[in-house]
C-alpha cells in the first residue's frame, strides 16, 4: 500500500524541499486540527523552505490521540490540497511531532520549558478557552482542578504555567511568546489572564519571571479548512498515488495578521505573507464581526433548510439575499474595518469565498461550539448596533433561527455542543421560555439585548414563526416586510 512517507513522497507535486532531519521545533502547537494544518503549519512549511530551519512545529493534542496515530506513520507528513478554480497538491513538512497531552503531560511540560521552544500557539477552538460571562469560568472542574493543584494539568492554561514554572527555574531562562491563533477576540490577553491568574496562586516568582520573559500574542487567522472525510482521502490517492490517512482541504485564500509583541525572537513569517501590526484589535473585529458572523448566518440558515453545505445555504436567492441585507444593513454601519480596507468589497469578498462548491463545508461543522461562536461572531455587533439606535432587525431574525437552529439540532440527535446538556435539560413548554434559557446559556445575559424587550420581541417574533411556518416561508416574509432590495 503506497502510505505517504517520507520515503515514499509522491510525483510531480510540491513537496518539503527542506532537509526535515535538519529542522529543530521552534514552535509548539496545541490542537493540531484541519485549520491549523492548512494555515499555521503552511507559512511555517514555506518558511523552512526558505532555510529557517529552527522553526518546526512539535503539535500537542489535549484531547484525543487520533491526529498523531494518523500522522506517525507518515513521518508526519500530509497532502493539503488546494480547492479552488483548479486542485493543486503539496505536501507538508513543517510538523515534526505530535505528543498526546493526556498520555504523557509531562513530555508537554518539558517542550514548554525547553529553550529550542520559542513560540507557542493554539487552536483549540473557542471552548478550549472555557469561556463564559465573556471571561474564564475558573468554576468549570477543569480549571478549579488546576487552582487546588498543577499535579495533572488538562487545560491550556494549566499546561502553559506549569510550563511556565519549569522554564523559569532553568540555570538561564530563556524568554518566550505565546500566540492565540483562535477565532476569538483578545485571544492572547485570554491567555495571559489565565495563566497570570494560576500563577499568582502557585508560583508567584515564575509569575514575576513571566512578566518580564514572556510575551501573550493575538493573531487574526483566516483560511476555510472543512474537516477530512473519505472522498478526499480517496481524490489524493487517485490524484497523488499515495495513501494519506489525514488529508487537509483548503481554499486559496489565506491570511495572517499577527499583533507583534514578541518576548525572544520572531520567526519571520512577514517573509511568506503574513503580517505583523501593532494593533491587532481592528483586523479581529473584521474577522469576527464580518466573515464568522456571516458563517454563522449562513450555516444557520441553511441547516434549518436542510441544505448539507454552506454554499448550497448560499444557492437559494432569498438566504443569499438575506445574508447581503444583514451584512450591509446591520454589520457594516456598524463594524469598522481596518486602515486601508473597504467593508463591501470585504463583503462581497467574504461571500464569494463562501460560495466555493469545490470546497464543501458543512453547516453543522460551523454549527458546532455555536453557542461559543455566537458571543464573538454576533453578540458584539448587535450591542454595538443598539447602542447606536441603528438598524438590527436582521440579527433578530438571526437570533431567532440560532434558537431553532438548537432546538432542531437537538431534536435531530446532532447537537454539537459544550453547553448541550443544559440544553436538553430546558424542558419548559413555553416557547418563550425556551428562547430567554437558550440565550442565557450562551451568555447572552451578559449582553445588553438580552433586557430589550423590543429586540427579544422581535426574537421571540421570528423564532416561533420560523417554528410554525418553517424557515423559508419565515424568511421570504421577513424579507418582503423589509421591503425586500436585491444587492
Ligand atoms: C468557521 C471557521 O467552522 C467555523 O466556525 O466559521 O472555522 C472559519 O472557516 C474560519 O474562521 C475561516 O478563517
Amino acid at each position: 500500500m503506497s502510505l505517504l512517507s517520507a520515503d515514499n513522497l509522491p510525483e510531480d507535486i510540491c513537496i518539503p524541499s527542506y532537509d526535515r532531519d535538519a529542522v529543530t521545533a521552534g514552535i509548539l502547537h496545541f490542537g493540531i486540527g484541519n485549520f491549523h494544518r492548512a494555515h499555521q503549519a503552511v507559512y511555517v512549511d514555506d518558511l523552512l523552505k526558505k532555510g529557517a530551519q529552527k522553526w518546526g512545529i512539535v503539535g500537542v493534542s489535549l484531547r484525543s490521540s487520533s491526529m498523531r496515530d494518523a500522522l506517525k506513520p507518515q513521518d508526519y507528513l500530509y497532502t493539503l490540497a488546494v480547492l479552488g478554480e483548479t486542485t493543486d497538491y503539496r505536501v507538508i513538512g513543517s510538523i515534526k511531532d505530535v505528543l498526546v497531552a493526556p498520555a504523557d503531560p509531562q513530555a508537554v511540560i518539558d517542550l514548554l520549558a525547553n529553550p529550542t521552544t520559542q513560540l507557542v500557539n493554539s487552536t483549540i477552538t473557542e471552548k478550549g478557552y472555557y469561556l463564559a460571562s465573556g471571561t474564564i469560568d475558573f468554576e468549570h472542574p477543569n480549571l478549579k482542578a488546576e487552582i487546588a493543584s498543577l499535579e495533572t494539568p488538562t487545560t491550556i492554561y494549566g499546561f502553559l504555567t506549569c510550563g511556565i514554572i519549569q522554564r523559569s527555574q532553568a540555570p538561564t531562562p530563556s524568554k518566550l511568546t505565546i500566540m492565540c491563533c483562535d477565532n476569538i477576540s483578545a485571544g492572547g490577553e485570554l491567555i495571559k489572564y489565565g495563566v497570570q491568574n494560576l500563577l499568582q496562586i502557585h508560583d508567584k516568582e515564575a509569575l514575576a519571571w513571566s512578566k518580564n520573559n514572556v510575551s501573550f500574542v493575538s493573531s487574526m487567522v483566516d483560511r476555510v479548512s472543512p474537516a477530512t472525510n473519505d472522498a478526499l482521502r480517496e481524490s489524493v490517492f487517485r490524484d497523488t498515488k499515495r495513501r494519506d490517512a489525514s488529508p487537509v482541504s483548503t481554499e486559496p485564500f489565506s491570511q495572517w495578521i499577527i499583533e507583534d509583541n514578541f518576548a525572544g525572537e520572531r520567526p519571520e513569517f512577514d517573509q511568506v505573507g503574513a503580517v505583523f501590526v501593532e494593533n491587532i484589535s481592528p483586523f479581529e473585529k473584521m474577522k469576527l464581526g464580518y466573515l464568522n458572523a456571516a458563517h454563522t448566518i449562513a450555516s444557520t440558515l441553511g441547516y434549518l433548510n436542510s441544505d448539507t453545505y454552506v454554499h448550497e445555504s448560499l444557492e437559494r436567492p432569498e438566504v443569499l439575499n438575506f445574508m447581503h441585507q444583514a451584512l450591509y444593513k446591520n454589520v457594516l454601519p456598524n463594524a469598522a474595518v481596518p486602515q486601508g480596507y473597504d467593508g463591501a468589497t470585504y463583503i462581497e469578498d467574504v461571500i464569494k469565498r463562501f460560495q466555493n462548491s469545490n470546497l464543501p463545508y458543512a453547516n453543522l461543522q460551523v454549527g458546532t461550539d455555536s453557542s461559543q461562536k455566537i458571543q464573538q461572531r454576533w453578540f458584539p455587533t448587535i450591542d454595538q448596533t443598539l447602542n447606536q439606535n441603528a438598524e438590527c432587525s436582521y440579527f433578530e431574525f438571526c437570533i431567532g433561527a440560532w434558537v431553532m437552529f438548537i432546538q432542531t439540532a437537538l431534536d435531530n440527535g446532532v447537537l454539537n455542543d459544550p453547553n448541550k446538556v443544559r440544553f436538553q435539560q430546558v424542558k419548559t413548554t413555553n416557547f418563550d421560555e425556551v428562547i430567554k434559557a437558550y440565550l442565557t446559556i450562551a451568555n447572552a445575559d451578559q449582553f445588553e439585548f438580552y433586557d430589550e424587550p423590543d429586540f427579544m420581541r422581535a426574537v421571540s417574533q421570528h423564532a416561533n414563526k420560523i417554528k410554525t411556518d418553517g424557515l423559508t416561508s419565515a424568511l421570504v416574509a421577513f424579507l418582503n416586510a423589509q421591503g425586500k432590495t436585491d444587492i
